[in-house]
């Protein structure tokens, strides 16, 4: 075979990248709308290399972008860097190189990786968010924010080391006993005055917007959690001794008759307020010990339980019962008000403290059947009010609703509950009401977006600050605030914006006086809120986005990874509805469809990591085996969402597939050319090309490129037996040939498009469009024919369509198992069903 016969992949991939590049053949023609397919993969970080992950999110979404393509949309497919972040500066401290530099070689270096896959990305709408004219328009949108009171400032804890004295973030705090990552440090956690959005103003929108868009329900179920809804009650308790009153939250104000003890959280203010002389060193120590601790840590369930008797008292507005009021650190400051009542009867970590303290425990709420022997732990189902004064004898459904019973719940827990029942919660909530002691409330899990970074390499926030006019918003024609690059990268890792000078000294945008730049940074998070917007007119000057591009959004098919599941994927929802509520777009939810990949393990089913040596280098494998095998190996391992472990017998399997469709085309077929093709031959062999057409558009539509791929495969091996005969000399084995090429175009788009123009067909094969097929001569010859006696089922077999009655008829009477069941009888009538059965009645 002469050498350029053979599939040197290196060598051709090579050749069309170059011509895809010179002639543009990617360039999206913004202006046609009609057709528009926004085809969006989530922008990785510029770490230094593709990894295996990168390739198994963003091939398979290639192919998803040329399929529908060649299916006729108008295919946007951008690029681009979610350049900020902390990598870039821990590699400027550790091996003193600017966090710029190391990003901009970063990118050049992943973005020529990125092209050797032959994804079909539209470089010239690459965006890179460390640029100042793409954060420019972070600090406007800020600016928006900070104009419709969504931006604010706020002391918040941060994770804090004494000893570096500066803010880390949370994989800088390592290890069970939480010290700092630098100096081993005990880390210990800091209140600081930062910026936040208020995200939560936009919770019951991020909720009712889930039903509007086709996501993963397991995405969507973990943003509900994440969202976290609880109706309940806030209800103020009068603290003894002073005219303040606590005022919890809780989920259940109907067991307020059962409250034997308060808690507040130790970061209470309340706490210095009511602290008793007597108590107060032991309160401190107590709340020096919880300022150590995570959240997360302080929330275990199995955690012992733990606190302090503050020495202050409580009155219980509807018994009248004073009550301790104690800290601990199970009550966080952070959610609802930062103080419950205790009520160990209906609520187990209540019990638990209670046990540990001696608190009196008084059972509230009796199941159906009542309690056999004593309450031994915290009852917080439904059931019938006990101890509860007014409310004694009283049904509550405990944390269900009305609807939850009615469809079902009462029978399952026994208990009744007629429409105009009185309801235990329900009326204690009216008799709080009242009283104005308290009323009804709902409570979110979900916090304010906390945006401030103490770091260099991000966003500087647009504020100013002026000892005479306090905050001063940059004014919009002062924008961007540079980023500066002459700083001094302390080993403390303090942001070097504290100390530059020229950063820092400013003038008030009021005043005219001296006054100083906020040097906090904003999250990452920002960047990649709204990034798909910027895509559109990555160089437009005017705004964030060019208006004519509105018809391009929402997005129209989103790919990522799982591990956003909430924040990248709720901040983006979040700021798609700030923009809504801005006029600058009509719809309010970014991506109408999500679809999660899965994730590539290691050949010894373990996570991919250097350390393990189970890491397969893409660069390796391309250099090896070509772009076109890597990618359509990552399509072939299982279904695209449930990821698995890589096998190079796998890729060996690719490559020789790879090979075979190579032969097929290029290598002749050993039949004398004058041979006229037999007509069955040619029927058989376009129903297969039909057949496969079929299957495969299914199986692109539906992101299932393993059995696609499979379909392919089987489809290159028959195709290889017809070589063998007369029907290569048919216009049917070109149809064939073409559609092969076709169909793989999209998985494999370098050796397609060699084929494609050695066939001798036109440029580019990743213009042309989708193969059609005719479902009449697809159809099977064959079809599935039942065969019964006595109207049971006893044998299957393949009957040609469109058999007469008589010859089905024939062959069920002669079929071996049929006879065995009539047992040498006579047939009484015999049952035809066209196309489908023949019953034997006996
Ligand atoms: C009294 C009570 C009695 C409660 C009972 C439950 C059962 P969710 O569903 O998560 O919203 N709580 C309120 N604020 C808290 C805080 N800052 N830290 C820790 N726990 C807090 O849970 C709400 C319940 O969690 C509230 O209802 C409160 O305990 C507790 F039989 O109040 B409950
Ligand atoms: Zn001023």
């Amino acid at each position: 075979m002469a050498r350029e016969d053979r599939y040197n992949p290196s060598e051709i991939e090579q050749k069309w990248q170059q011509r895809w590049a010179e002639t543009e053949l990617y360039r999206i023609k913004m202006n046609d709308t009609a057709n528009k397919y926004y085809m969006l993969t989530m922008y990785p970080y510029p770490s230094g290399n593709l990894h295996t992950g990168h390739w198994y999110a963003m091939a398979p979404s290639d192919a998803i972008a040329r399929f529908y393509r060649m299916q006729g949309k108008n295919v946007f497919f951008p690029m681009g860097f979610d350049a900020f972040g902390l990598p870039a500066e821990n590699a400027a401290i550790k091996h003193n190189i600017h966090p710029a530099k190391w990003t901009y070689e970063n990118v050049a270096h992943m973005t020529e990786q990125l092209k050797r896959m032959g994804a079909s990305f539209d470089w010239s709408h690459m965006i890179i968010t460390c640029n100042p004219d793409y954060y420019k328009w972070n600090q406007w949108f800020f600016l928006k924010f900070y104009e419709m009171g969504l931006a604010y400032k706020q002391f918040a804890p941060v994770d804090w080391c004494p000893n570096c004295n500066t803010t880390l973030a949370r994989e800088q705090v390592v290890g069970e006993e939480r010290v700092c990552e630098r100096c081993g440090t005990p880390v210990i956690r800091k209140e600081l005055d930062q910026w936040f959005f208020r995200i939560t103003d936009y919770a019951e929108r991020l909720l009712e917007g889930l039903n509007r868009i086709d996501w993963p329900e397991r995405i969507k179920t973990m943003q509900t959690n994440w969202i976290g809804r609880s109706t309940g009650a806030n209800i103020r308790f009068p603290v003894e001794g002073t005219d303040a009153s606590l005022e919890v939250f809780t989920t259940r104000p109907d067991t307020i008759y059962g409250a034997t003890f308060m808690v507040v959280a130790p970061e209470h203010p309340i706490v210095e307020q009511i602290t008793a002389p007597e108590q107060r060193a032991a309160v401190e120590a107590y709340r020096y010990q919880a300022s150590r601790q995570s959240e997360i840590d302080r929330l275990a369930i199995d955690k012992e339980k733990s606190g302090v008797f503050t020495g202050g008292y409580a009155v219980n507005p509807m018994t009248e019962e004073r009550i301790p009021i104690w800290t601990a650190d199970y009550v966080l400051m952070t959610y609802g008000t930062g103080a419950i009542m205790g009520v160990p009867g209906g609520d187990q970590r209540d019990w638990e403290f209670a046990e540990k303290f001696g608190l009196p425990i008084v059972p509230v709420t009796e199941p159906a059947g009542g309690f056999t022997g004593e309450q031994a732990e915290a009852y917080a189902g439904p059931g019938v009010m006990i101890n509860s004064g007014l409310l004694n004898g009283m049904v509550t459904l405990a944390k269900y609703s009305r609807e939850e019973w009615t469809a079902g719940l009462a029978a399952e827990y026994g208990v009744e509950l007629k429409p105009d029942q009185p309801e235990a919660r329900e009326e204690i909530v009216k008799m709080l009401e009242a009283r104005g002691v308290g009323e009804a409330a709902v409570n979110y899990r979900l916090r304010d977006w906390l945006i401030s970074r103490q770091r260099y390499w991000g966003a500087p926030i647009p504020i100013i600050y002026c000892e005479a006019c306090g905050t001063q918003p940059v004014p919009y024609d002062q924008l961007p605030v540079l980023l500066p690059e002459d700083v001094d990268f302390r080993p403390t890792g303090e942001s070097p914006l504290k100390y530059h000078e020229g950063f820092l000294r400013t003038t008030c945008p009021e005043c005219d006086g001296p006054a100083t730049r906020e040097t906090d940074t904003m999250d990452t998070f920002v960047d990649s809120s709204w990034y798909w917007f910027r895509y559109l007119s990555p160089h437009y000057e005017a705004g964030p986005f060019d208006p004519s591009c509105k018809p391009w959004v929402p997005v129209d098919q989103y790919t990522g990874g799982a591990e956003h599941a909430v924040m990248h994927l709720l901040y983006a929802r979040f700021w798609t509805k700030v923009m809504h509520d801005m006029g600058l777009i009509e719809h309010d939810e970014p991506f109408k469809r999500l679809f999660n990949q899965g994730v590539i393990l290691g050949a010894d089913r373990q996570k991919m990591s250097k350390s393990r040596g189970n890491v397969a280098d893409p660069d390796a494998l391309v250099a090896e085996y070509g772009a076109d095998v890597v990618r359509t190996y990552l399509m072939f391992i299982g279904p695209w969402d449930m990821g698995g472990p890589w096998s190079d017998e796998g890729i060996e399997g690719l490559s020789r597939f790879m090979q075979r469709v190579w032969d097929l085309v290029v290598q002749d077929a050993p039949v004398d050319p004058d041979a006229r093709p037999a007509e069955a031959e040619v029927a058989a062999l376009r129903r297969r090309t039909y057949q496969t057409i079929a299957k495969a558009t299914e199986d692109y539509s539906t992101f299932n490129f393993n059995t696609m791929l499979a379909a392919l495969m089987k489809y290159t091996n028959d195709l290889r037996e017809f070589k063998q005969t007369s029907v290569v000399n048919s216009w049917a084995w070109d149809e064939a040939l073409e559609s092969l090429i076709l169909m793989l175009a999209p998985a494999a788009p370098y050796i397609t498009e060699e084929l494609w123009a050695r066939m001798g067909n036109e440029y580019s094969v990743h213009e042309q469009p989708w193969p059609t097929w005719d479902p009449e001569v697809a159809r099977e010859e064959t079809f599935e024919l039942v065969l019964q006696v006595n109207g049971k089922v006893r044998d299957r077999v393949q009957a040609p369509v469109g058999i007469s009655e008589d010859k089905a008829r024939e062959l069920a009477l002669a079929n071996e198992t049929v006879r065995r069941f009539m047992d040498g009888k006579e047939p009484r009538k015999v049952i035809y069903v066209p196309g489908r059965l023949v019953n034997i009645v006996i």
